[in-house]
């Protein structure tokens, strides 16, 4: 017999499938030569990107969820019940089950653009928490969009894993701004922001010693031999993560370990001995750098969470 499933509402705002034929070309083609972290997540990298949350160097999963769970009553006090809930990258809805129970909201709207993966996380979301109203929508939030479906209540986004860090702070403040627009007046923002620490913590925490980081980075590669005919030789590559001091961040780099050519696409491009692939940014905020950027888009910090050693910080931000 089929087991009634409680329907969740879907909506399919179409997001513009990526062109990583003209992306790599263009990036690689450019000086210095850059990629799109946003390829990294196939479902090889998707899977190595969970294997990373696990690791003791990578603070940063483990410390978030810990500050949901110690201080969820309290965020769900201020928040206030029936609240419609929506999520910004709702990817396996893992986070969100913390706070459910506590928050109490009248709907849960998870956005993603990864289709068949937000439809069956929303569909296992809604048979475990079976009175929640859950819809999801299928949608790239980096680009302008709009809700498309009419719900009554307060908005409250949820963007955590510092996630945002992956845009610079000029494109970050775009999108805090387009949250902004999302929630409308007296709507909330609960995000979770990496903060600046002990450069070698910092470093570690993308350099791991098992090389889960460094298979990470080098998937990439992978996938453009698989998906562009490339004939990338990870091995000639190495993986490094340093912390840029005046930027703020954590680069992700693939140093090519000799002078080589690789042939993508039947066009060739030329790396010299040293040469790197820049492949990620991850910004890293002070209190006050974050508090600036979100005052600056519009919200007001309500409350802000850390943990004791001041790794991780979980913001609470009104409009
Ligand atoms: C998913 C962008 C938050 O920057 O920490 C982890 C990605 N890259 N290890 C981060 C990542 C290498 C992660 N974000």
């Amino acid at each position: 017999a089929v087991l009634p499933r409680p329907a969740i509402e879907f909506y399919d705002l179409y997001p513009p499938k990526d062109d990583i034929r003209a992306d790599v070309i263009t990036a690689l083609s450019s000086t210095p030569k850059s990629l799109s972290p946003k390829y990294f997540y196939d479902q090889n990298g998707s899977q190595l990107f969970d294997q990373i949350c696990e690791l003791p160097e990578y603070y940063v999963t483990r410390t978030e969820i810990g500050l949901l769970q110690e201080f969820g009553d309290e965020i769900a006090a201020l928040i206030g019940e029936r609240a419609i809930l929506l999520e910004l990258g709702s990817g396996s809805s893992t986070k969100i089950r913390t706070l459910l129970n506590a928050l109490k909201p009248k709907a849960y709207v998870a956005m993603d653009i990864s289709k068949a993966h937000l439809i069956n996380a929303a569909t296992v979301l809604a048979e475990d928490f079976d009175w929640l109203d859950v819809h999801a929508v299928c949608v790239d939030f980096s680009a302008p969009w709009q809700l498309p479906m009419e719900i009554e209540g307060k908005r409250t986004a949820f963007f955590p894993g510092s996630s945002i860090g992956n845009f610079t702070p000029a494109e970050a403040s775009c999108l805090l701004k387009q949250i902004r627009q999302l929630v409308g007046q007296g709507g909330e923002l609960l995000i979770g922001i990496d903060l600046i620490k002990d450069t070698a913590v910092l470093e570690s925490a993308y350099n791991d010693p098992q090389g889960i980081t460094a298979a990470f980075n080098k998937n990439l590669l992978i996938r453009l031999n698989r998906e562009l005919d490339a004939n990338f030789n990870p091995d000639k590559f190495r993986h490094a993560s340093i912390w840029n001091e005046a930027e703020s961040r954590i680069e992700m780099h693939l140093f090519s370990k000799e002078d080589q050519v690789v042939v993508i696409d039947g066009e060739l491009f030329r790396f010299e001995k040293g040469e790197s692939i820049h492949t990620e940014n991850s910004y890293k905020y002070s209190l006050p750098g974050f508090a600036e950027l979100a005052s600056e888009a519009g919200f007001q910090s309500v409350k802000v969470w850390q943990d004791r050693d001041k790794l991780f910080s979980v913001h609470l931000l009104r409009c």
